[in-house]
């Protein structure tokens, strides 16, 4: 069981684009079970590596965990293959991005492929917040914030936020 701090914005290590796995090995496996663990601390239902600092495309997700579920899923050099056209608005936070609360609009169903925690491909087809969350993941490993999906306007305003909350946390 092992809890790491989450990276929080304004933080260069944030715009990273993730590296691919080349091998599913019990090092990524124990990496995946800190991630399990710092996402359930922070009290969140998906978690990508950078936001604990590891520049590797993986994410976890639980979505049983808001209902107080355990029901831990990994995914490894997830890729969207397939996208509809319709797209769905729901309003997103985000554990790296503290006490801001936006709607984002995403294309309401997805066919994923990722590795999972055998190495095995697998394709999933989702569509409500689990298309949500793992798109939300997904941009983390490309080095996309949802904040930059919102209006210049308003993400200035947020990220000006973000910094004067830093500046006083990093002040004590
Ligand atoms: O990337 C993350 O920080 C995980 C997100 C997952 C998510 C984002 C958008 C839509 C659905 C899920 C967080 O778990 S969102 C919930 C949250 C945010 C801040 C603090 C606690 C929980
Ligand atoms: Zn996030």
């Amino acid at each position: 069981m092992t809890i790491r701090p989450i990276i929080t914005a304004p933080d260069p290590r944030l715009k990273t684009v993730s590296e691919a796995v080349d091998r599913v090995n019990d090092s990524i496996r124990k990496l995946a079970d800190d991630m399990v663990d710092s996402m359930y601390a922070a009290d969140g239902i998906g978690l990508a590596a950078i936001q604990i600092g590891v520049p590797k495309r993986m994410l976890v997700m639980d979505l049983d965990q808001k209902d107080g579920g355990r029901n831990p899923r990994l995914f490894i050099n997830p890729k969207v293959v397939w996208a509809s056209e319709e797209m769905a608005k729901m309003e997103e936070g985000c554990l790296s991005v503290p006490e801001v609360w936006e709607d984002v609009e995403r294309p309401a169903r997805i066919t994923a492929e990722y590795l999972d925690r055998d190495g095995a491909l697998q394709t999933l087809e989702a569509d409500g917040l689990l298309a949500t969350c793992l798109q939300h993941e997904i941009d983390h490993l490309n080095g996309v914030l949802f904040i930059d999906h919102i209006s210049r306007l308003k993400r200035g305003i947020v990220m000006r936020k973000l910094t004067k909350a830093k500046k006083l946390k990093d002040a004590g």
